[in-house]
Order: structure tokens, then C-alpha cells, then sequence
């Protein structure tokens, strides 16, 4: 590992060279003393293609895109809402009542003339049209850069339409591009909003014996429609998901469960330790990517909860649903154990899925993540030594406190400490670097040059990232599976997500299609000409 480092950072200029390798770890595992610090949430270096999106991207497609009753509208140039039209595959079930503008793209659609005299005009108008229309329960409104930049007030605007109407919520995100250094910052501006903004909305409690929130699962490929199915067999009620197939009264009722768990922890950690200060709702991390994942996760809530009848139902619909996973690992274990993946996704994904490729004995050779924090790597231990820098510090900390009357811790002191005591974590990730073998390589914020030189020197069976990465990765004669939009494919989480998985990485690695592929001009080159100089 030590020389492929090397061999990544030699083309590089010596103060780039001297940045990008404190971004590039050699993992040491945990027996080390003092696990080796990753450099990571910094700014990419400008002329770098870097894999990331931005802040926009993260706050209006990630976080607020996935609620279809919400209607959400950009203010902005006309391709900041097409981009962040449908293409992540979020998906939705608006049977129970029809509404749903998931479909739609709203957009105020600025022009030179808005640059030079404001927006804000028609700002206004956008949201009085989709009110006319749509009638919708909130309006939430997406700043893009250069609202930032011509100074357009959409908060004022947001407040003064929220009073005229009456009975739409309107509030607005300043999450510019620009704002932060990735699709990170708009995470977090976008769960600071909708927790001043709507979250506790909903006074009526709600039903159910083993109430819990799934935090930063997002129903791409249908994930959370899978996970739900596994909830509802096991009779745990799942009060409200941020925010794959989300409405906004599951926000606005979220404070009503009595456990946050957290799949995604890099966009959403900020909701879960929000709901535990103000509500006493503790929070526990969980992944249901992988099957044996999904169990541990099952039994981890059942053991919060501490009531037989639900330790026995987990353990009922585990035994019910592992006998058709394990034949089909077992079957396709024929072909892919031993096999090689690369994983660069987001903030989480490259370490679930490794739990997935596990499963089918592949190995991780190398992972990273666009924009995580070091704690996402290293865990989150390291959070007290974060140092805030400027680009940090330019993202809102809203300051919350325990409610007067809805604070109500779920549990005694010694109920909690028994629990403790027993091994359960609370408000806990261990980061991806743990999980991985020693002398792996671990790569924050990759980039094009390093993704096709990964591919070079270590070959790997499989190589899994995004659309910008796919084309060129395939070019090299490696398969490249989308692991955000998963390409038309899933859901992947849960028992029956782990089945379709297994069934696509065996047909992509075992595949010999890939050993043929030779570029046209590799192989015969049909143009060939002399230049002449008179
Ligand atoms: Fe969380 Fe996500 Fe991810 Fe993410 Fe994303 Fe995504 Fe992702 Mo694309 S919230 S960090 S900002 S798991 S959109 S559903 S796939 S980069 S790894
Ligand atoms: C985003 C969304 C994205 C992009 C995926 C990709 C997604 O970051 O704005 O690059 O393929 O999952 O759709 O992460």
C-alpha cells in the first residue's frame, strides 16, 4: 500500500502532493495505539475533479427532496432544479392520498434581469402560484449561488407568504453551492430548518407499542419500503423517516418515538442529537445494509425496548427471512468469494456496503468517502478534537435546550445504565477505518486521476461509485456499479435487498464480457496520417 500511495501522489505538484497524502491512509486497524487521523471536510484543491456536489445538492436533493407533500422550490438559474430533478431514485408511496410533487420541478427560473434588480419579486410570485395550484401543507424554498451573491432575502420573503397564507408552512434554506465545502454542509443546514421549522408540529400522539424514527435512510431503490416491511413483521412503528418516503406530518410527529435510529449517520446526526436534547429521544446507530446488519440492528432495537414479545418476534422473522439469504450467498459464494471491490461513496454508503460484499466474500480493498468528516472515518470519538475552520464555522450551530414540557427522558438513569453496562452503545458510531484490514487504503475526496490509477495498480473485480465515475472506470475493462443510484436496480437494504444485491455483483463480476473489452483504437487504429511541415 505504501508504494501505491506513492504512485498516487507522484504526479502531483509538492504542496498538493503534500495535502492529498494526509487524505490517503494506509489503515492500521485498531490494534495501533493512536489510529492514524484522516484529513477530511476540507476544500478540494481547485483544479482537482473531485467526485463531490455541493452544498444545494446536499440540502434540497438529499435532505427535503424524498418528502413528496412538501413542495419544494428552487430560487435559482434553471439547472440547479433540473439537476436535482428525480435523478437520485428516491422513491415515494403517495397511495394513502394522491399528493405527491416529487414529479414535479419548481423553479423561479432567474434571469439577467433578477441578477441585476432582485429576486425577490418573483420569488414571491412563485410561491403565491404553487399555493394557487397545489394548495400544499409547506412550501420550503432552496437557495442556489448566486442568491447568495445579489443578497435576495429569502427567509423575509419565506416568513411574510408563510403569514399571508395561513396554513402553509413556508421557510426557506440558505444553503448556496458555495456555502460549505461539499453536499456535507447542506446536510446540516438542512436538518437545522426543518427541526426549528416543523419538527414537534404535531401535538396528537401517536399509536404504538415499539415506536422508533429512522434517521437518514432516504428510500432510494426502494431501501426504506423494504426496511418497513421488516418494521411492520416485527410490530415496531416507525413514527417518522428523515426523509425517504417522508410527509410532512412525519416530521412535524417525530418527537413522539421513543428511539432515533440512525442509518446514515453523516447527514442526519445533527436531527438525533437535536431530538435527544430537546425530547429525550436517545438515539442508536444501526445499518440495514447487509443481512447479518439488518439482524444485529433488530435485535439492537429489541434489546432498547427490553420486552420479550418483541425479542421474540425479531428473533421469529429473522429465522423466518435468513434461510433464502443464506442459499442464495451460499450459491453465489461459488463465483464471487475471494473477489475484489473498491467502494467511493457519499458519507456512508462505502462503509455499509462492505458489510453486503462481506457477505458474499468479497474483500474491500480500498474505500473512501466524498465528504464525510473524520469522524465518520475514525469514529466518533474524535468529535471533542475537530477543530471548526472557516468554512465550518460558516454553517449555522442552532442552539437547543430541553423542552419545558415535552422533555421526557425514555428511560430511568439505571435502566440506561444497565443497558450500558451490558454493552449496548448509545449515540455511538465506530467509523469505517475500524471495520477494515489492516494495510487497506482509505481515500477521502477521490479523485478522477486517483480512481482510474487506483484501477490500474490494483484491479479490482468491481469498482463502485457514481455516474461521473461510472463511464470512465468501465472504459478501463472493470465493472462499475452505481452504489447512489444503484443504477436501475434494488432495494438493497434489508433481507430481500441483500438477495437482489448479492444476484447483481455476481452477474457483474462473474461476467466475461469485461476481460474482451478493448477500445476500437486499441486494437486497430483506422485513422492514420502524416503531418506535413512545408
Ligand atoms: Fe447518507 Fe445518502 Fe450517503 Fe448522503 Fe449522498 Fe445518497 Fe450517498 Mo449519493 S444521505 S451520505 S449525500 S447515505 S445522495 S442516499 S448515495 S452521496 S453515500
Ligand atoms: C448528490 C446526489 C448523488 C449523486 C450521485 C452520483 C446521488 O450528491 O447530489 O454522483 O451518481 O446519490 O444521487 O450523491
Amino acid at each position: 500500500p505504501t508504494d501505491i500511495k506513492e504512485e498516487l501522489l507522484k504526479k502531483y505538484p509538492p504542496k498538493v502532493a503534500r495535502k492529498r497524502a494526509k487524505q490517503i491512509l494506509i489503515n492500521e486497524a485498531t490494534e495501533a495505539e493512536a489510529p492514524p487521523e484522516i484529513l477530511a471536510n476540507v476544500r478540494t484543491i481547485p483544479g482537482i475533479i473531485t467526485m463531490r456536489g455541493c452544498t444545494y445538492a446536499g440540502c434540497k436533493g438529499v435532505i427535503m427532496g424524498p418528502t413528496r407533500d412538501i413542495l419544494n422550490i428552487t430560487h435559482g438559474p434553471i439547472g440547479c432544479g433540473f439537476y436535482s430533478w428525480l435523478t437520485r431514485r428516491n422513491q415515494t408511496d403517495a397511495s394513502a392520498d394522491g399528493v405527491n410533487y416529487m414529479p414535479y420541478c419548481f423553479s423561479t427560473d432567474m434571469q439577467d434581469q433578477d441578477i441585476i434588480f432582485g429576486g425577490e419579486k418573483k420569488l414571491a410570485a412563485a410561491i403565491q402560484e404553487a399555493y394557487d395550484i397545489f394548495h400544499p401543507k409547506g412550501i420550503c424554498v432552496f437557495a442556489t449561488c448566486p442568491v447568495g451573491l445579489i443578497g435576495d432575502d429569502i427567509h423575509a420573503v419565506s416568513r411574510k407568504m408563510k403569514e399571508k397564507f395561513g396554513d402553509c408552512n413556508v421557510f426557506a434554506f440558505s444553503c448556496e453551492g458555495y456555502k460549505g465545502v461539499s453536499q456535507s454542509a447542506g446536510h446540516h443546514i438542512a436538518n437545522n430548518q426543518v427541526f426549528t421549522n416543523l419538527v414537534g408540529e404535531n401535538e396528537t400522539p401517536k399509536e404504538g407499542k415499539y415506536k422508533i424514527n429512522l434517521l437518514g435512510e432516504y428510500n432510494i431503490g426502494g431501501d426504506g419500503f423494504e426496511i418497513d416491511r421488516i418494521f411492520k413483521k416485527c410490530g415496531i412503528t416507525n413514527i417518522s423517516t428523515f426523509s425517504g418516503n417522508s410527509t410532512y406530518d412525519q416530521f412535524a410527529s417525530a418527537q413522539h418515538a421513543d428511539l432515533d435510529c440512525v442509518m446514515c449517520h453523516r447527514s442526519i446526526n445533527y436531527v438525533a442529537d437535536m431530538l435527544e436534547t430537546k425530547y429525550g429521544i436517545p438515539w442508536i446507530k444501526v445499518n440495514f445494509i447487509g443481512a447479518e446488519s439488518t439482524a444485529k440492528s433488530l435485535r439492537k432495537i429489541a434489546e432498547y425496548f427490553g420486552d420479550k414479545e418483541l425479542t421474540d418476534r425479531v428473533e421469529e422473522v429473522i429465522a423466518e427471512e435468513m434461510p433464502e439469504v443464506k442459499a442464495v450467498a451460499a450459491d453465489v459464494r461459488t463465483r464471487t468469494e475471494g473477489k475484489t471491490a473498491m467502494l467511493f461513496v457519499g458519507g456512508s454508503r462505502a462503509h455499509h456496503y462492505q458489510d453486503l460484499f462481506a457477505e458474499m466474500g468479497m474483500k474491500t480493498l480500498s474505500a473512501g468517502y466524498e465528504f464525510a468528516h473524520r469522524d465518520d472515518y475514525e469514529g466518533r470519538q474524535v468529535i471533542p478534537e475537530l477543530k471548526p475552520d472557516a468554512d465550518s464555522r460558516n454553517i449555522e450551530e442552532i442552539e437547543v435546550v430541553a423542552d419545558e414540557k415535552l422533555y421526557n427522558p425514555r428511560k430511568t438513569t439505571d435502566e440506561y445504565k444497565a443497558l450500558e453496562d451490558a454493552g449496548f452503545e448509545f449515540k455511538h458510531y465506530e467509523g469505517m477505518n475500524d471495520q477494515m484490514d489492516k494495510g487497506t487504503l482509505i481515500i477521502d475526496d477521490l479523485n478522477q486521476y486517483e480512481a482510474d490509477k487506483l484501477v490500474e495498480l490494483l484491479k479490482p473485480d468491481i469498482f463502485c461509485a457514481g455516474i461521473k465515475e461510472k463511464f470512465s472506470i468501465q472504459k478501463l475493462g472493470v465493472p462499475m456499479k452505481q452504489l447512489h443510484s444503484y443504477d436501475s436496480g434494488g432495494p438493497y437494504a434489508g433481507f430481500k435487498g441483500a438477495i437482489n444485491f448479492y444476484k447483481e455483483i455476481d452477474r457483474l463480476v462473474s461476467s466475461k464480457v469485461w476481460s474482451y473489452m478493448k477500445a476500437p483504437w486499441q486494437e486497430s487504429p483506422e485513422l492514420t496520417a502524416t503531418f506535413v511541415w512545408e
